[in-house]
């Protein structure tokens, strides 16, 4: 009788890929126990699993006393969800899924644009409340010729600038590194909104990334510019933002995450100015099947070869 390895699957994070590791391991699924029944699973578990399969922005952090735990395969890119202290602490490998779903983040921070760009939600309530027979829906804003800043321009970034460039926008971008890229690099986020029509936050979570969107970084987009957020929540200042739209020191938003998800603060439902989008980002059947497959050749290698496919170097 062969034995199956042990994987703990520390919270729900995509059905196909928890069957297809049910099927390859002896899974311990910890999300589906009681508070009070984790501890005796981990006990359970110590010395024989050491291997964990959880999300990428949320963990459970009593995994971290799983002292034979070696690797962390976490589904997602962005990993706020995990906490580097304890992993480096304890010389857990932590593996995300980067680049596969480029595509289809970049997909949708471009549809986000360009819908809070030509206000295409409030067009289509318009166009179905029977309102257009009182009179014309107001005009939106073009691409071509806007400057589209990016904050945080990185793999994801590097594929919305693909796309958008056929739209005949200029490219500027802040990173806390400028890089070897023909677009115009701002050293601050006051300085990129300043120089965008368009400020889109790629940014990754992470206390240095938190409330970085304020009411100045605001103030300097102006009162026709644009904030679409596709990076993570805790960059923006909501508060902030609320005030922003309502006082039309910016024109509209997109949103596609938020700090508290999956909650979303009351003030912009309140909102005909944004467009909330409930974390699509990556939720195409596609790209979470690819995101899917990354963890689980990230497991597959460690297992045959103490090797991994894309381990996470917080250093
Ligand atoms: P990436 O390749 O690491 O790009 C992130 C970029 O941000 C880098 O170029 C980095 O450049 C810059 N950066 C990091 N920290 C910064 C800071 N404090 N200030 C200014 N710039 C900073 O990551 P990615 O794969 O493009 O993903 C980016 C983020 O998108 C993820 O972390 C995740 O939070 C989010 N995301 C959202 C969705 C969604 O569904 N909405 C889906 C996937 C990912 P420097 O190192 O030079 O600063
Ligand atoms: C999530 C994401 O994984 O990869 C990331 O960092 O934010 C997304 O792809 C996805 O939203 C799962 O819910």
């Amino acid at each position: 009788m062969t034995t199956k390895p042990n994987v703990l699957v520390v919270n729900d994070f995509h059905p196909e890929t928890l069957e297809k590791l049910d099927f390859f391991y002896q899974t311990h699924h910890l999300w589906r126990l009681d508070d009070a029944e984790k501890p005796e699973l981990l006990a359970a578990l110590e010395g024989h699993c050491e291997i964990a399969a959880s999300a990428s922005w949320m963990c459970d952090p009593r995994i971290y006393d799983l002292d034979s735990l070696k690797l962390i395969a976490a589904f997602g890119v962005g990993v706020d969800g995990i906490d580097f202290a304890a992993t480096g602490r304890k010389q857990i490998k932590v593996t995300n899924t980067p680049d596969v779903l480029n595509d289809g983040v970049a997909d949708l921070a471009l549809t986000l644009i360009l819908s809070t760009m030509r206000n295409l939600v409030n067009a289509d309530h318009f166009s179905r409340s029977g309102a257009w027979t009182a009179g014309p829906f107001p005009f939106g804003s073009s691409m071509a010729g806007k400057t589209l800043g990016i904050a945080g321009l990185g793999r994801i970034g590097e594929a919305i600038v693909q796309r958008a460039l056929p739209f005949k926008v200029n490219i500027a971008y802040h990173n806390r590194r400028p890089k070897k890229l023909p677009h115009s690099y701002y050293p601050t986020l006051e300085a990129l909104a300043e120089a965008s029509d368009i400020l889109l936050c790629m940014l990754p979570g992470g206390e240095e990334t938190d409330n970085v969107i304020n009411a100045a970084v605001l103030e300097k987009l102006g009162p026709e510019g644009v904030f679409v957020n596709v990076g993570r929540g805790n960059a923006v200042d909501d508060s902030a933002l609320v005030h922003a739209l309502e006082a039309g020191k910016i024109r509209a938003a997109g949103l596609d995450v938020y700090k508290n998800e999956p909650s979303i603060p009351e003030a912009y439902t309140a909102l005909n100015n944004v467009i909330l989008l409930p974390h699509v980002g990556s939720a195409t059947v596609e790209t979470r099947r690819e995101m899917g497959n990354l963890v689980m050749q990230n497991i597959a290698r460690y297992l045959c070869d103490n090797t991994l496919m894309t381990e996470v170097d917080e250093g």
